[in-house]
């Protein structure tokens, strides 16, 4: 008897079930790639936000290369989360926008990721230290621990660019947002970057160790050359936001901060992530410079002479962490949800 079952069974796997269909990926483009977006196909594929959802936006819009771009926008009083329109990429570029698993990069591997920014030309620098995190990579913690302050950040602060990066050498990280260091390790001048898109790549070996390196250009020219440690000691490595983080605006900030903007708007465009087999051409924004003021685009880049990096302790107040938070993000969904549903009751 089990033997016809087994045997029906057998027929079934090999009739009656449906031919492979494996949906064909669309090629990546360029070598070594592990995501890419443009957001040519019109929506957020590939990625899921946290509070606000940035959107996607053509002409008149700005857009880098193609048709569309990505539109984060913040306002302090009216959007409906005070202080953050992001999104993180995640782990399938085909996947369906919202898919909440992020793309996890492992530690003690080497990642090439570019991507462009523009900055409108009525932008308002806050004031100083009340920085806008425009960029982020956050540590993905060990069962137990915090989510804390991203392991390296992309700031607008005042008038300057800021990268700031912090490692943990201990395995179990104590509660709250202390690091083994933390550090603002280049400023680089906003300069003309104000009404323009500005091209970033970031070269990093994720390590807690001196193995650790990491080095950034900014529209072809390197600002950054930094050999270390640069991430957290966990189990799984970094993940990547896009997008805005004006931790300032937080409910919790202490009133006496002077804010000199209640809103902000940037764009993003041309996001890609590669692998060790990666290259700067491989994951670099557009075929080549930016158009627009910014761009004293040098040849890219034999990574040999770089900056000497100006090391300087990250000021206070630090950011809060960045929690990359589904269980909230799902509760917040529910709550809204029964709040619309009880105004639509009620009338
Ligand atoms: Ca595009
Ligand atoms: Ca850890």
């Amino acid at each position: 008897m089990w033997l016809r079952t087994a045997f029906a069974l057998l027929l079934v796997a090999l009739l009656g079930a449906p031919p492979v269909a494996r949906a064909e990926a669309p090629p990546l483009a360029r070598e070594g790639l592990i995501f890419e977006s443009s957001f040519e196909q019109g929506d957020l594929r590939g990625f899921y936000w946290h509070n606000n959802k940035p959107e996607v936006v053509g002409a008149p819009h700005p857009v880098r290369a193609g048709e569309r771009s990505m539109r984060a926008y913040l306002h302090r009083f009216e959007s409906e989360n005070p202080y953050r329109t992001e999104v993180i990429v995640g782990s399938s570029q085909d996947a369906p926008e919202g898919t909440e698993r992020p793309l996890i990069m492992e530690v003690g591997a080497e990642y090439w990721i570019g991507f462009s920014i523009y900055i409108p030309p009525d932008f308002v620098p806050d004031t100083f230290r009340l920085s806008d995190v425009v960029f982020q990579m956050q540590a993905t913690p060990d069962p137990g621990e915090d989510y804390r302050s991203p392991v390296f950040a992309l700031e607008i602060d005042e008038a300057e660019w800021r990268i700031i990066v912090r490692y943990d050498v201990r395995r179990e990280s104590p509660p709250g947002n202390e690091f083994t260091d933390n550090q603002t390790i280049a400023r680089p001048a906003l300069g003309a970057a104000v009404g323009a898109w500005t091209d970033w790549v970031i070269h990093v070996r994720w390590a807690y160790d001196d193995s650790g390196y990491l080095q950034v250009w900014r529209n072809g020219e390197q600002v950054l050359e930094r050999q270390g440690p640069n991430c957290s000691n966990d189990e799984r490595g970094p993940h990547v936001a896009i997008g805005l983080y004006k931790w300032p605006w937080r409910p919790n900030a202490p009133a006496q901060w002077e804010h000199r903007t209640d809103n902000r708007l940037f764009y993003y465009d041309e996001f890609r992530i590669g692998g060790a087999g990666a290259s700067y051409a491989a994951v670099a924004p557009g075929d080549g410079a930016p158009s627009g003021a910014a761009q004293a685009v040098a040849p890219p880049p034999e990574p040999t002479q770089p900056p000497a990096p100006t090391l300087e302790p990250t000021p206070v107040p630090t950011p809060t962490p960045t929690p990359t938070p589904p269980p909230d993000d799902i509760l917040s969904r529910l709550l809204r949800w029964f709040q619309a549903l009880r105004e639509a009751l009620t009338g």
